[in-house]
């Protein structure tokens, strides 16, 4: 077959045309390549990246179309003290964002962009968040130096030619993203498997709809669909035109007599937010199916008769990988099985990959993240470990085994829940439902996690993180939980709103709840509840379920546990309701005076 020439624009669109033109000029690269989207063409950049040594072809045997990589020791995560709201006012920004005056933030940013693709290859990368042709899909164009970003956004998004002709069909609004590692490269200069620099910008302009990002290779920093696109400049877009952006899954109960139910749920990290997304049932659920829409983020709008439908705008998952295992997660095992990227992980000899949680016996010997050598006695003197903590998985979601038959409808799936979560060790129960619409937002406004090891910060201190949303919403969260409140006057019928936790322990430390497939459990009520045949207990906070009011078949769970796991201690939560005080206070006057009248409410009813 003979080659395309990349270099023709794939895309007749004058505005488009122009603008790669221009940003070819700023940052100088010695070419550009149109991204067609097609097998071959990732074929090829997965070729030319082991060739340069950022990828490593695994054990085609072991791993079938799977590569690995190990970006720089300094560019592992988002950098949440270098991203950036750019709004035109410091206010509509809000407390929560790091603020740059826009004008200030462009000259910066131009002087940063300068030259800075030289030596190395533009890509032209169209994508699609949602089914290409979805009515709630949105479109953006990311220009980036880096075949690794492209390589992992064909699996993350829609890309490529459909998407190239949907924006020329519809002269469709598009996100312009520019993207480079900041690493430009002197004729001749020898590149590096992982270029990056240390001073990183992840900047959005939420009026003009732009993103641009320079200095990291890495995960949200990088691939500009996912936190930037789809949650913090969609955000802006959602709050002007009626819809919500979340930092949500998305899972169906599918129960014996074959009816389903959806449910969107956010939590914050460390909850086991991908692992809940693709729930097995206990045994003993005979008949019951959880599918998987989507784990980290769902674009939700009110349809014509009111009813809440919800898109996974993504279509592939990026998971944290240490942890999951046959055990905690098989589908997700399932799902990376095959034409997955892992970055981060260690390389065992047979040219397979390992990680901390993967199996319980290590291999006797591997290659860290680092590509040093790595023992289990090793680990044992010095607590070195094989995979870093934010090491990933990057697969198709196609790939998983729960996909819902319907993960890509366009008009998405109807929502009847929506399940906020935390890590708590005491103070919240397994299970409660909010009273009503405006309550359920207080309660996700509210929502808070315990430190684990992984985050800096002080070890079981709570930390307030709003709808899961603090480091991804893009505009003043005050005005954020306004428009929540504001969402209801669109629904003819409002999802029921409920909070869950997995996490809560008894005196001597040990978790109450053995999590997992049993969770199963609450989620039944959960569906029970919002279909309206499920009974439950008024409580000072909401409604919670009575032990008889759960399925414990195939579990033995005694009513003391029971009890003590949803027990309300009144002194617990009245220093949980300073610690709300202490949120709005920071978010003040913006805050809807709904949220005011609840934590009121809430006061009265203790
Ligand atoms: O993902 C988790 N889920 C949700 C599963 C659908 N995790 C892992 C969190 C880290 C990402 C959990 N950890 C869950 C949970 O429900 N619960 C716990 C706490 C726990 C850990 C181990 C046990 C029990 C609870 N093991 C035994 O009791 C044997
Ligand atoms: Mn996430």
């Amino acid at each position: 077959m003979r080659s395309r020439d990349v270099s023709k624009p794939l895309s007749t669109n004058p505005h488009l045309r122009k603008w790669v033109q221009k940003m070819a000029e700023l940052t100088q690269p010695a070419a550009i390549h149109w991204v067609d989207g097609s097998q071959g063409e990732y074929d090829a950049l997965c070729a030319q990246m082991v060739e340069s040594g950022t990828f490593i072809k695994l054990n085609e045997q072991l791993w079938p179309g799977c590569y690995y990589a190990r970006s720089d020791a300094g560019d592992v995560a988002r950098v949440e003290d270098r991203t950036y709201v750019c709004s035109l006012s410091r206010d509509s920004a809000g407390p929560t964002n790091h603020w740059v005056d826009p004008f200030e933030m462009r000259r910066k940013l131009k002087t940063l962009f300068s030259g800075a693709m030289a030596g190395r290859t533009m890509y032209v990368l169209p994508f699609s968040m949602g089914p290409v042709g979805s009515p709630m899909a949105q479109i953006g164009v990311q220009l980036t130096d880096s075949p690794y970003v492209v390589v992992s956004m064909r699996i993350m998004a829609r890309i490529g030619l459909p998407v190239f002709r949907e924006i020329d069909r519809e002269a469709k609004r598009v996100v312009p993203c520019l993207h480079s590692v900041g690493a430009p490269l002197r004729p001749g200069q020898k590149d590096v498997p992982w270029p990056c620099k240390p001073e990183k910008y992840i900047v959005h302009f939420p009026e003009s709809r732009e993103i641009w990002s320079y200095g990291s290779g890495y995960g949200g920093n990088a691939l500009l669909g996912k936190k930037c696109f789809a949650l913090r400049i969609a955000s802006n877009m959602a709050r002007d035109e009626g819809w919500m952006a979340e930092h949500m899954l998305i899972l169906g109960v599918e129960n014996p007599q074959g009816e389903k139910t959806y449910v969107a749920a956010a939590f914050p990290s460390a909850c086991g937010k991908t692992n809940f997304a693709m729930l097995v049932p206990p045994a003993a659920f005979q008949g019951w199916k959880v599918w998987t829409v989507g784990d980290d983020i769902a674009w939700l709008r009110p349809d014509a008769n009111g009813r809440l439908r919800a898109i996974n705008p993504e279509s592939g998952f990026f998971g944290v990988v240490p942890g999951t295992s046959v055990k905690t997660n098989p589908n997700a095992m399932a799902a990376l099985a095959k034409n997955t990227i892992f970055t981060n992980v260690a390389l065992t000899p047979e040219g397979g990959v390992w990680w901390e949680g993967m199996t319980e016996t290590p291999p006797s010997e591997c290659l860290d993240w680092q590509g040093r050598p790595w023992t289990p006695a090793l680990a044992r003197e010095t607590g070195a470990k094989a995979a870093h903590p934010n090491a990933r998985f990057t697969a198709p979601a196609s790939q998983c085994p729960t996909i819902d038959p319907d993960w890509e409808k366009p008009e998405g799936v109807p929502i009847s829940a929506i399940v906020f979560g935390g890590r708590r060790a005491t103070t919240m129960p397994l299970v409660y439902q909010a009273f009503n619409w405006s309550a359920g937002v207080y309660m996700g406004a509210t929502m808070g996690s315990e430190m684990t090891a992984a985050a800096a910060g002080a070890l079981g201190k709570v930390r307030r993180d709003p709808f899961a949303m603090l480091p991804f919403c893009g505009y003043h969260m005050g005005d954020y939980f306004r428009h929540w409140i504001k969402m209801q006057r669109s629904l003819s019928e409002t999802p029921r709103i409920f909070h869950v936790n997995w996490f809560r322990k008894d005196a001597e430390g040990r978790f109450l709840w053995p999590g997992f497939s049993d969770n199963m459990r609450v989620l039944k009520w959960i569906v029970d509840r919002a279909r309206g045949r499920a009974l439950g207990r008024e409580t000072p906070i909401g409604w919670q379920p009575r032990y008889e009011d759960l399925e414990w078949k195939g579990l033995e769970f005694s009513r003391e546990t029971f009890d003590a796991l949803q027990s309300f201690d009144r002194s617990a939560w009245r220093s949980e309701i300073i610690g709300h005080e202490e949120l709005f206070i920071d978010l003040h006057s913006h805050l809807p005076k709904e949220l005011i009248y609840e934590r009121e409410l809430l006061i009265c009813r203790m």
